[in-house]
């Protein structure tokens, strides 16, 4: 999608300050953390949210988790505790209409949902 922030950053057309990278996502930090650690674990193909998902998608979906998993290991959250979070929609507080994890950790979120 032409229009899309992320869509330009997978290309590389707008810079970002990736940690993880492989055929089908990419993963990089937000530049508004909520957290010392905030990153979003994004997939390559353009889906606008959960809601515009197909059954095709489960697999990278899927994906998405795994790769957190790991990165949450490489930024030293793992065993403290992170917290993974799907906005979906503008409601829910989706600013950028490709779907997206956020990854967050690095701070006491037990006084948060
Ligand atoms: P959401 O509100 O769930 O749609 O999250 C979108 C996140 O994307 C938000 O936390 C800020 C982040 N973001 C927006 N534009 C950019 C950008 O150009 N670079 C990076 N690294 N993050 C961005």
């Amino acid at each position: 999608m032409s229009d899309c922030i992320f869509c330009k950053i997978i290309q590389g057309e707008i810079p970002s300050a990736k940690v993880y990278e492989d055929d089908s996502l990419v993963a990089f930090r937000d530049i508004q953390p909520a957290a010392p650690t905030h990153i979003l674990i994004v997939p390559k193909k353009h889906i606008d949210s959960v809601n515009a998902l197909a059954p095709e998608d489960e697999a990278l979906i899927g994906k998405m988790f795994s790769v957190a998993k790991e990165i949450a290991a490489q930024e030293s959250v793992a065993e403290k505790g992170y917290r993974l979070v799907v906005n979906t929609g503008a409601e829910a507080g989706q600013t950028v209409f490709h779907v997206h994890l956020h990854l967050l950790g690095g701070r006491d979120m037990r006084a948060l949902i």
